[in-house]
């Protein structure tokens, strides 16, 4: 095992050019903290390689000299994995940027790591198609974050998450090989799925440069409604409902009525329905086929939502969107919530999944199973609930106590669910992996990651610490 040399900073800027690493810290501040500001760490250096043949020559010295990196991109991550928090050199991919269209092939783009979900998607749009995967932090989230953490979002039940749309990757080695897999073949039965193992691995394998994504047919139109419920389970049940009668179905968002409440108070905006309710689910509809504009009256869209929503038990008032604008403000109940819990302070984020009949119940128990080890504590609570998504956000408790994080992922972990459902593992869960991850598992997760980074220079304080 390679002795890491006390100042790295020097020998990389020899390497790629001394505009290429920053070490002054106020500019490296923002490389080494989180977005909520839970983690903050400290770097010797930010290194920005403008090409994949610099990620490589980076890689290949810190691999010969046992230097540890964060590869890092939008920095948009949520369990801090994306920070250097025991002093690693930080990788940042925002520089490859680049975009194209495979030849002849207008169902596939090539993206670089540094492309934001932005980019990605204003150039399928160019070309009269759709990138899948949408989330509130599009402007900043980038390709390779969203490959490293194969990210989900807003639409997983209508096209799957990251891994769904992937089907190639360029990444570099730890020793600074370069790896490509961008053949494009939707069937390709040769050997072992390499795009899927890197997908999800959160920067401990192998440094994303780049990613061959599926395009998917562009919305010809859109309809988004809010709809309150009087109950969590009632909300519950009609978006399961949603799910297996809607065919248009694109999101089932459960919002609940403080944190509904807290995005009023927050951005001043009016409040959605006339009526209070206690759950909401925020519901986008699409085709795409056929017209792109039709009235309300007519809207079989509209029509095939009332259908489900008609019959559902504990439906209370009902708001849908007359306009694109009007859409958007609806999604605002949903999309803001981050920042307005943000706002509320330091939130520990527990991005986890229930067994579909376990979601409802959760809703209800989780704010006592907080309160048991953090009276004074607040629990926030929304999520993609088609997908059994929940998002349990708890601010008022320190950043570094992680009795609130220990109590519920146990409680998720007893009731068959998922400690992370999109966010990944990071930091912010390694030391709850076995709670879903047999020994098997995890010693098998430890060999792949000792055969391809045997010195562990890759991001290796996250996953499996
Ligand atoms: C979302 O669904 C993101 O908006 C962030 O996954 C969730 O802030 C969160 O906890
Ligand atoms: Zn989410």
């Amino acid at each position: 095992m390679p002795v890491a040399p006390a100042t790295p900073a020097a020998e990389l800027a020899r390497l790629v050019g001394p505009e290429q690493v920053i070490v002054d810290s106020s500019i490296t501040d923002s490389y080494v903290r989180d977005w909520t500001g839970r983690f903050v760490g400290s770097t010797p250096a930010v290194v920005r390689p403008r090409a994949t043949d610099e990620v490589a020559t980076v890689l290949a010295w810190c691999h010969e000299h046992g230097v540890a990196v964060v590869p890092q991109g939008g920095n948009t991550g949520l369990v801090g994995g994306g920070v250097p928090l025991e002093g690693e050199v930080v990788l940042s991919l925002r520089g490859l940027r680049s975009i194209s269209l495979p030849e002849g092939d207008d169902r596939r783009l090539l993206a670089g790591a540094g492309a934001t979900l932005a980019d990605v998607g204003d150039e399928a749009a160019r070309r009269g198609r759709a990138y899948a995967v949408d989330l509130a932090a599009r402007a900043t989230a980038t390709v390779g974050g969203m490959v490293a953490t194969n990210a989900g979002g807003l639409h997983v039940l209508r096209w799957g998450g990251t891994r769904q749309q992937l089907v190639g990757v360029e990444a570099v080695l730890a020793d600074g090989r370069v790896l490509s897999t961008l053949r494009g073949l939707d069937k390709d039965n040769t050997g072992y799925d390499l795009p899927q193992l890197l997908c999800g691995s959160e920067g401990t394998l192998a440094v994303v440069t780049a990613a061959l994504v599926r395009l998917r047919p562009a919305v010809r139109r859109r309809q988004v409604c809010m709809v309150g419920f009087d109950s969590v389970e009632t909300a519950v049940d009609a978006a399961l409902a949603c799910c297996d009668e809607v065919p248009s179905l694109s999101a089932v968002e459960l919002v609940l009525h403080g944190g509904v409440a807290l995005v009023m108070d927050e951005f001043g905006l009016p409040a959605p329905l006339a009526t209070p309710a206690t759950a909401y689910l925020v519901i986008e509809l699409v085709r795409t086929h056929g017209p792109a504009t039709t009235t309300l009256s007519d809207d079989d869209l509209v029509a095939e939502l009332a259908s489900v929503v008609d019959r559902s038990p504990g439906v209370g008032d009902v708001a849908v969107a007359p306009s694109d604008a009007a859409a958007q403000r609806l999604w605002q109940y949903r999309e803001l919530h981050t920042d307005a819990i943000n706002r509320v302070g330091v939130p520990h984020k527990l991005d986890v999944t229930f067994p579909a009949g376990a979601l409802a119940a959760a809703v209800e128990e989780l704010p006592a199973v907080v309160g048991a080890v953090a009276p004074r504590a607040q629990v926030w609570m929304f999520g993609h609930v088609g997908d059994g998504n929940l998002h349990v956000n708890v601010t008022g408790v320190s950043a570094g106590d992680e009795a609130v994080d220990e109590a519920v992922l146990r409680y998720v972990a007893e009731r068959g669910g998922s400690i992370s459902a999109e966010h990944g593992i990071g930091r912010a869960k390694a030391r709850w992996l076995h709670l879903n991850r047999s020994q098997v598992e995890l010693d098998t997760f430890a060999a792949i990651k000792g055969a391809l980074d045997p010195h562990r220079i890759l991001n290796p304080n996250v996953l499996l610490r």
